[in-house]
């Protein structure tokens, strides 16, 4: 494992002004994405669709320093037979892997779910690189509830998550480590704080265990937020004065960098806290995005699945980015967003 050039590449996923895009949507995510704009699902419609992205020159080129790719995507070309990958690597941004197959139900634990697709890692990983990617994502899924999660199925996320990071590392791919902690209940911003705390802590754990080298990785949390069916909703400044305590408590130095998932927040509120989160800097890691939904739905909603629309889904698409890019060095402001609109 070189692991200069490791850190090398997980600096510059986190470099200031920059973030990641989560296009890693597996079959049945991006179904549902086509279903809500009335596009069908198939696979010129889903190449169409990451085209377009990939070939928006100023979001790429400026905003965005790394793509995360679902397995179907990495070995698509483009329309006139350039590889997808291609046009990632010649804008500028790295490409990335989603190398986690999905999660299951985990036994003796009702309403829990671990994250599989461990076996054969290494083999995939292997292939990946040829490829091109340079970094992975595995993510596990922590659900709030009425006595969950267990600390059976935070261990266990956990373990796996290690695992795969160790593996990454060994293929010289850095992992991106994403626990996340689901916003869909009706918790407050503090039971958030608490099991995010409990969640990183015990992933922090198993990587120390299992070798992990801390400079050589990328964190994906989430933040410390209330769910969405909360009555009471944490203001921008308090999601970003807890986020930005709880990571220095959970988050050791070495870590160069932290790209936050939006997981269902507004396109708007995304921005929002990532931006007011640099405002209480200086900050011991390089802190961005990874945003799926709130950097593609409105790129997917300007665009519909029509030729004619591809411009304005680019356009939108480089808003967003653009709209993060600043988020990201604490330079938004919501006026910004009046202007465009
Ligand atoms: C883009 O969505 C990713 C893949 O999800 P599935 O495996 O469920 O299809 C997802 O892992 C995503 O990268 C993260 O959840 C962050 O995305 P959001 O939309 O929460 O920013």
């Amino acid at each position: 494992m070189n692991l200069t050039e490791l850190n090398r590449i997980a600096t510059a996923m986190v470099a200031p002004g920059k973030g990641i895009l989560a296009a890693d949507e597996s079959s049945g995510t991006i179904k549902k994405r086509f279903d809500a704009i009335g596009v069908e699902s198939t696979e010129t419609n889903r190449r169409d669709y990451r085209e377009m992205l990939f070939r928006s020159n100023e979001a790429m080129s400026q905003y965005i320093s790394g793509v995360i790719l679902y397995d179907e995507t990495i070995w698509q070309t483009a329309a006139d037979g350039t590889p997808l990958i291609k046009l990632i690597e010649s804008s500028g941004a790295i490409p990335g892997i989603k190398v986690d197959e999905g999660t299951q139900g985990l036994p003796m634990c009702p309403g829990e779910l671990v994250t599989v697709g461990l076996d054969k890692l290494a083999e995939r990983l292997k292939k990946y690189y040829e490829r091109g990617a340079r970094f992975a994502k595995w993510r596990a899924v922590i659900d709030i509830g009425s006595g969950i999660p267990s600390m059976t199925a935070i261990g266990v996320n956990a373990h796996a998550l290690a695992r795969y990071a160790a593996l990454c590392q060994a293929a010289q791919i850095v992992p991106i480590v994403e626990p996340e902690v689901l916003m869909d209940g009706d918790h407050d911003i503090d039971r958030c704080y608490d099991v995010t705390q409990r969640v990183l802590n015990k992933t922090f754990q198993e990587l120390r265990v299992q070798r992990v080298a801390l400079e050589g990785m990328v964190l994906k949390p989430n933040m410390a937020i209330s769910g969405k069916k909360c009555t009471k909703q944490a203001s921008v400044e308090e999601v970003a004065e807890k986020t930005i305590r709880l990571l220095k408590a959970c988050v050791p130095a070495a870590v160069p960098g932290i790209a936050f998932l939006s997981g269902g927040q507004s396109d708007e509120e995304a921005t929002a806290h990532l931006n007011a989160m640099h405002k209480l800097g200086p900050l011991p890691w390089g802190l961005t995005f990874s945003y799926g939904r709130a950097l593609q739905a409105a790129p997917q909603k300007a665009w519909s699945g029509k030729a004619e629309n591809v411009a304005a889904g680019q356009r939108a698409f480089s808003h967003r980015a653009r709209m993060n890019g600043l988020a990201s060095k604490g330079e938004w402001q919501s006026s910004l967003e009046k202007k465009a609109a």
